[in-house]
């Protein structure tokens, strides 16, 4: 194999591509964005990734990645295109669609494609294949189709790809096997060979297992609040045992994996998919359990300081996150409210970004919503000193405070707020 083309320059295609091109490939990355194409024939990228930039750079300065907003000929195409919700929560697969048929003129006898973008379960058998077949295409000598999901973590992309296991799903037994080969090129990790649809449906699995799992901790967090039980501590309890894994609550589920995939699933099998349904349900429900929280504490209009906007710590990712949520329940219900998030870029967002001293000044409670580094320690003096009461709800449990004269909430504790209130009340009265 000499030349890759790889469809969709982003999270995945980008880096998938320099890593062909790293190993010795001429990869050429497509996108329909001009700006993103010309960027990396410049040696840039236009998105954050550990070491990827210095990677790209290396590679297109020897010339072994282009980029073009059209495909060419190639002994391999990867789809690495973006697959949307939609407002119904069915999965928007007309970029892979598109992508399969940008590349219908450019395909050679001996071939292999591969779709890397999340889909849902038989879309290369029931939609990609179609495509290919009704342009003449034999699928079972002529060329090779498989289904091949990634699943790296953001920040580690680089180092993931070459270290994770890889399921690779054929159309047929062939096309594993070709589609297979391909990776060998640089993964270390274990390459399972499979069928297509396993493939799909394990991808949307994986996601799904999180995300019921995460639901669990947050419906366990709402029945201790009832009860009046520390949710946190019966976690770290109940994962003594050696075969279990609660995971952690928090203020909802975000991101473009695990809060769209389980809908994939759920789109094709909706009478059978009842815990998956019911989870994302809890999960979506987070964000308004804290709102209701917040209303506990705060004053009517009163300021609240959000801290952390991105759907989780230390990245700048805002899709799908439950702190976008979060702030608009908090401004639809009348609060004042200032948003600190020091990886957020502000033309990502439609708020307008706060340093953290003016987001705390007058405030009469700071939200915790996502667990980065920099909100581990606060500046104390700072909060005791400028906000009007000095009172955090943390939702992530990642704060460390040590002044006694802060109110300190967590899932943990948040029943306590419940008592909170009625001493208030019974003041109030007296
Ligand atoms: N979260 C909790 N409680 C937890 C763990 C996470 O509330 O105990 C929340 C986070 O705050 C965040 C959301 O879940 O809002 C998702 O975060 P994540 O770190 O679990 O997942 P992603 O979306 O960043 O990445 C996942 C990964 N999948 C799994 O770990 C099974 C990654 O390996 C996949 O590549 C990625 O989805 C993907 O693209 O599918």
């Amino acid at each position: 194999m000499e030349k890759v083309c790889v469809v969709g320059l982003g999270y995945i295609g980008l880096p998938t591509s320099a890593m062909f091109a790293k190993n010795g490939i001429d990869v050429l990355g497509v996108d329909v964005d001009e700006y993103v194409v010309d960027k990396l024939n410049n040696g840039m990228i236009h998105i954050v990734e550990n070491g990827l930039g210095e990677l790209v750079k290396e590679v297109v300065n020897k010339g072994k990645l282009r980029a073009s907003t059209k495909p060419d000929n190639a002994d391999c195409f990867i789809l690495a295109v973006p697959t949307p919700i939609r407002e119904d929560a069915s999965a928007n697969i007309d970029y892979v669609k598109a992508a399969t048929e940008s590349i219908l003129p450019y395909l050679k006898q001996g071939d292999v494609i591969i779709v890397e973008s999340t889909i849902p379960p038989r879309t290369v058998d029931d939609v990609v294949a179609p495509i290919l077949k009704a342009y003449g295409w034999n699928l079972d000598n002529d060329i090779f189709l498989a289904h091949c999901p990634e699943r790296v973590l953001p920040g580690q992309i680089l180092k993931e790809l070459v270290e994770n296991t890889r399921i690779v799903g054929g159309y047929n037994e062939l096309s594993a096997k070709k589609a297979a080969d391909v990776y060998r090129l640089f993964v270390e990790g274990e390459i399972v060979e499979t069928t297509a649809i396993s493939a799909e449906m394990s991808k949307l699995m994986e996601n799904t297992f999180r995300d019921v799992n995460i639901a669990l901790a947050n419906e366990l967090a709402k029945i201790s609040e009832k009860l009046g039980v520390d949710a946190l501590e019966v976690i770290n309890l109940a994962n003594k045992h050696p075969r279990v894994n609660l995971h952690q609550p928090g203020p909802g589920v975000g991101g473009h994996c695990l809060a769209v995939d389980p809908y994939f699933i759920i789109e094709k099998a909706e009478q059978e998919s009842v815990l998956i349904s019911d989870s994302r349900r809890i999960n979506n429900s987070m964000p308004q359990f804290v709102v209701d929280n917040v209303k506990k504490v705060v004053s009517k209009k009163g300021k609240v300081t959000v801290l952390g906007l991105s759907y989780k710590g230390n990245v700048d990712d805002v899709r799908e996150s439950p702190a976008v949520e979060i702030v608009e329940l908090l401004l639809e219900s009348g609060f004042d409210v200032a948003v600190h998030d020091p990886h957020v870029k502000q033309r990502n967002v439609i708020y307008p970004l706060a340093d953290f001293d003016y987001s705390i000044k007058d405030s009469e409670c700071i939200l915790v919503l996502t667990d980065h580094n920099e909100f581990k320690q606060l500046n104390e003096t700072l909060v005791t000193e400028t906000m009007s009461n000095p009172l955090i709800i943390d939702t992530k449990n990642c704060v460390n405070v040590t002044d006694e004269t802060i109110g300190y909430y967590n899932f943990g504790n948040l029943y306590k707020l419940n008592e909170l209130v009625a001493r208030n009340m019974v003041s109030a009265l007296n």
